[in-house]
């Protein structure tokens, strides 16, 4: 569907809207995203609107991503590291009535996946991240600050869910009364990290925060790996969250929308590829501790995607757009689907882990 962007938003990144067709783009919940083609010549853009409830100082965002493609630029000149087009002022974001704009190339001949379909995708897309977080590890993380505050902090995540259960309308809460213990029951998860986080050799890098499948673009014709894209929430964190969220991710045949969860289930084939392409990378960086930990990764990062779908449930909707009442609820149960069957196959998958660790 060819939709319209308002004149000014074009014209301050230099288009005007004789020039371009626009459409809508990609499958994120949080930015507006549109695609924006040059008639005469075919090049392509992606403008996007950001989400600043979601967001709220977007010039943080610009300034880490600054400062990370500065210093990718000085050591790693060759690593492709997209960064915004900017406004015909020279800025990197256009603030137009409170609304926060920017641009940023189309990569040629790339495409993105919102599923992994072959062991090869995950692991093409888990060495992206690996080397994104290779190149930064030796940047100094003092200047970056949180785009969004406790974004992955799962102790602050589990108060909320706590908060959300204990403020929940009735009804809501008696409707997923018997989800809440079961995500209760797992709450060891949240002690883990609670611990692990204050751990001196599990310490912060450099993280992408948001590694499904769809954030990494591949090349149209090989789907090899070219890039990573969606640097929002690129900001200090932990290895859990890059690694856990491509497990969350990749290793399911079906994504966290699926209502027929006899449909869930772990592709271990999937999970070694994405091992193996994210520690060919990082895994002579990690400490002992961060080893130790690479199965609680995928389990971090569904544990707390399942609790943030109920509490917003039980909120009555306020973060993720739904597209049904019960979607929040759906999504969550999801999670925890997940989550039960990623336990059950603990023993084979981290024999996967300590196999990829040895090569
Ligand atoms: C959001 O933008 P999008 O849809 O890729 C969310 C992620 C969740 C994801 C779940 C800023 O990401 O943390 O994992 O939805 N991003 C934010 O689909 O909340
Ligand atoms: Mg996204």
């Amino acid at each position: 569907m060819e939709i319209k962007l308002n004149t000014s938003i074009l014209q301050a990144f230099g288009l005007t809207p004789e020039q371009v067709e626009i459409h809508r783009f990609g499958s994120g919940h949080i930015n507006n995203t549109f695609l924006v083609e040059k008639k005469q010549d075919g090049s392509k853009y992606v403008i996007q609107k950001i989400n600043i409830n979601v967001f709220k100082e977007p010039e943080v965002i610009a300034s880490n991503q600054r400062l990370a493609a500065n210093y990718l630029a000085a050591h790693y000149p060759d690593y492709l590291f997209i960064t915004p087009i900017p406004t015909t002022e020279g800025k990197e974001l256009f603030i137009m009535d409170g609304e926060y704009w920017r641009m940023i190339p189309f990569i040629a001949n790339s495409v993105t996946v919102d599923e992994a379909n072959s062991p090869k995708q995950a692991y093409e897309a888990a060495r992206e991240f690996g080397k994104l977080a290779k190149y930064l590890d030796g940047i100094d993380l003092k200047p970056f600050k949180a785009s969004i505050p406790n974004f992955h902090n799962l102790t602050l995540r589990y108060s909320a869910f706590q908060d959300a259960i204990r403020t929940a309308r009735e009804d809501r809460k008696a409707a997923a009364e018997e989800m809440i213990n079961e995500f209760l029951r797992y709450s060891d998860i949240a002690v883990t990290y609670e611990k692990l986080k204050t751990n001196a050799d599990f310490r912060d890098r450099l993280m992408h925060h948001d590694t499904k499948i769809n954030n990494v673009l591949l090349d149209k014709s090989t789907y090899s790996g070219i890039c990573v894209c969606d640097l929002d929430t690129l900001m200090p964190g932990k290895i859990i969250s890059d690694l856990g969220d491509m497990v969350r991710t990749y290793v399911c045949p079906v994504s966290e929308e699926e209502k027929d969860f006899s449909l869930i289930m772990i592709r271990d084939e999937y999970f070694e590829a994405l091992m193996k392409g994210y520690l060919e990378e990082v895994g002579s960086s990690l400490s002992q501790v961060e080893k130790d930990h690479l199965f609680f990764a995928g389990k971090f990062m569904i544990y707390m995607q399942g609790i943030r779908f109920l509490a917003d449930y039980l909120n009555g909707d306020i973060y993720y757009p739904i597209k049904y009442a019960t979607h929040n609820y759906d999504r969550a149960k999801n999670q925890l689907v997940l989550l039960q069957k990623l336990i059950e196959k603990e023993a084979p998958l981290q024999a996967i882990i300590d196999k990829c660790l040895v090569a």
